[in-house]
């Protein structure tokens, strides 16, 4: 490690111990960084030297800044949190706002002057504050004025918050506006002093805070960004995911700012909005996840988006019908690509030119994947296993022993089962403890949910297995219908010779059940543990009136 540029030495000291680190391959991946690199100065004030000043940076509703107009707003912030709120480097400092231009300014603020930028999700409430506020160890809030009220009710359960600065209603804008204000020097930072903390969404258990330093910011952009995506400084970047999840961090701020392109922000990006803001600002690169693509498509119609040129999808798996309804109807192919918030950014996926649709790509350059077995061994090619992979980043929990179970021998074992085929393209199969084994055979939920999203009638569904005396387990699906089909033992009974003919008949669903939204979590995935915590619900009764 380098010498760090961290006064408070609390996030270096968090880290896990030496052996229990993945390998970290930048050389390997081609990659070559700075030991001194402070991450805004490579991609804001970078753009300012290259005189790239008056490049539009960033789009939102009624604003519109260049690169010269946010590098003055960081640097107003970054005197403020130094000079008048006493931020050292390495100190932690909480973010809470939907996507918004002063997000952004405030993130790179917190980068610039050393700080570590946690960003929380905008819809938790006070008990899903507290737990990063503690567990970070977090003084320092900037909070959208609008988001007040939860964040000042976490102060009563996490004491360590001391101070929160509002932003919107003029509170950290007058502090911006004082005189000598408008230059600041970066912080010292090492490359690999962490610049972020990334909570994941928890689905089981409590969170986990992933570190990541200021190189991996840049590296995610030169390998996935630069080898895969491949936007030009012409593209508009415009999406969903909050920046406090990576794929939103990635996809609509660091991606544009590495090659000096505009970021549009939506503090509103549900599908009934982004299709008016992708016609209305002329964009380019989308980044969402499968629901929204699918969600999308009964609009596409009402709204002009011809401007778009590459969408990529993530979070979840891509199904093959998604893909292909939304290459029909705009003749784009939607790049799919696994990412993991440990990983910091996508690290599977396939340039556009080489596309199998219904799998997830190729390793990305820079990045190295295999498939074990249960001991740990590689499996032949057709056969599925856990996915481990290894890159340029990588999993660093904050202080958590579970850092044991995501990281082994070097590799990061993500908790997916894929295949690999003799062509080296990666098939996702299921979270590794989503396999539902029933009468002895092992049947991937999301397969079987693909198979049922290629019906008509069928918007959205979630599949897991429920206890069954017989067969040890028996495939569920929970099914959101289109509007105008009726929930009836006749389209059960549809839905189940469809996929009958689709896929392997064994995994056809033999119990369905109709509802009217699926639960999802802040990040838009499927929770299949509350799908499972219903079906252990509704089995219950059945299981009673058996044993009387
Ligand atoms: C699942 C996928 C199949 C998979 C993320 C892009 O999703 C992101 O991070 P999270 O930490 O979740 C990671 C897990 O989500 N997953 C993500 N993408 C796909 N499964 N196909 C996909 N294309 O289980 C993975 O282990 O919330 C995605 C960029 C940054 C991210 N943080």
């Amino acid at each position: 490690m380098f010498r760090s540029g961290h006064v408070d030495s609390f996030c270096r000291d968090s880290l896990p111990p030496a052996d229990q680190w993945p390998d970290l391959r930048l050389a390997e991946a081609g990659l070559a960084y700075a030991e001194r690199l402070n991450v805004v100065t490579e991609l804001v004030d970078s753009h300012i030297a290259a005189g790239r000043g008056d490049r539009i940076a960033i789009l939102a509703e009624g604003i519109r800044w260049t690169y010269a107009d946010l590098a003055g707003r960081i640097n107003r912030i970054a005197n403020v949190l130094v000079r008048d709120l006493g931020l050292v480097p390495g100190q932690r400092v909480l973010l809470r706002a939907p996507n918004s231009p002063m997000l952004v300014a405030a993130y790179f603020a917190v980068l610039k002057a050393g700080g570590v930028a946690v960003a929380t999700m905008p819809m938790l409430r006070a008990r899903e504050l507290a737990y990063p506020l503690m567990k970070a160890r977090i003084a320092l809030a900037l909070c959208d004025h609008r988001l007040m009220e939860d964040l000042e009710a976490a102060c009563e359960l996490a004491p360590v918050l001391e101070r929160i600065v509002t932003f919107g209603g003029g509170e950290l804008e007058g502090l911006m506006d004082q005189p000598g204000y408008e230059t600041f020097t970066a912080a010292d930072t090492a490359q690999d002093d962490v610049c972020l903390i990334g909570f994941t969404s928890g689905t089981t258990g409590e969170p986990k805070g992933t570190l990541h330093f200021h190189r991996d910011l840049l590296a995610i952009c030169d390998c996935y960004g630069a080898r895969i995506l491949a936007a030009d400084p012409e593209d508009r970047f415009i999406g969903s995911p909050p920046l406090a999840f990576t794929f939103g961090l990635g996809g609509l701020v660091l991606f544009p700012f590495r090659i000096g392109a505009a970021a549009i922000l939506l503090e509103k990006a549900g599908p009934p909005d982004l299709l008016p803001a992708i016609a209305a600002h002329r964009a380019t690169v989308c980044f969402t996840a499968p629901t929204a693509y699918r969600a999308m498509l009964d609009r596409l119609g009402e709204h002009d988006v011809s401007s778009l040129r590459i969408c990529v999808s993530a979070g979840e798996a891509l199904p093959k019908a998604t893909f292909e309804a939304w290459k029909a109807q705009t003749g784009i192919p939607l790049m799919d690509g696994i990412g993991a918030t440990e990983m910091l950014h996508i690290f599977i996926a396939a340039p556009r030119a080489a596309i199998r649709p219904g799998a997830t790509g190729l390793p990305v350059p820079g990045y190295e994947a295999r498939i074990l077995d249960e001991a740990g061994n590689p499996v032949p090619d057709g056969t599925p296993g856990r996915l481990a992979v290894r890159g340029p980043t990588g999993c660093r929990y904050l202080a958590d022993p579970r850092q044991a179970k995501y990281v082994a021998g070097g590799w990061n074992i993500t908790g997916d089962t894929y295949l690999r085929d003799a062509e080296g393209y990666f098939w996702y199969q299921a979270r590794s403890d989503d396999m539902i084994i029933s009468a002895g055979y092992n049947i991937a939920g999301p397969e079987v949910e693909a198979s049922l999203l290629t019906h008509p009638a069928v918007a959205e569904c979630g599949v897991v297995g429920v206890p069954d005396s017989e067969r040890g387990m028996i495939v569920r699906a929970y099914i959101v219908l289109r509007e105008g089909n009726a929930s009836d033992a006749a389209m059960t009974k549809r839905l189940q010779d469809h996929v009958k003919a689709d896929i392997a008949p064994y995994k056809y669903p033999r119990d369905i059940v109709y509802v009217a939204g699926l639960p999802k979590t802040q990040t838009g995935k499927l929770q299949r543990f509350e799908l499972r915590r219903m079906a252990l619900a509704d089995a219950r009764p059945a299981e009673a009136r058996q044993a009387s």
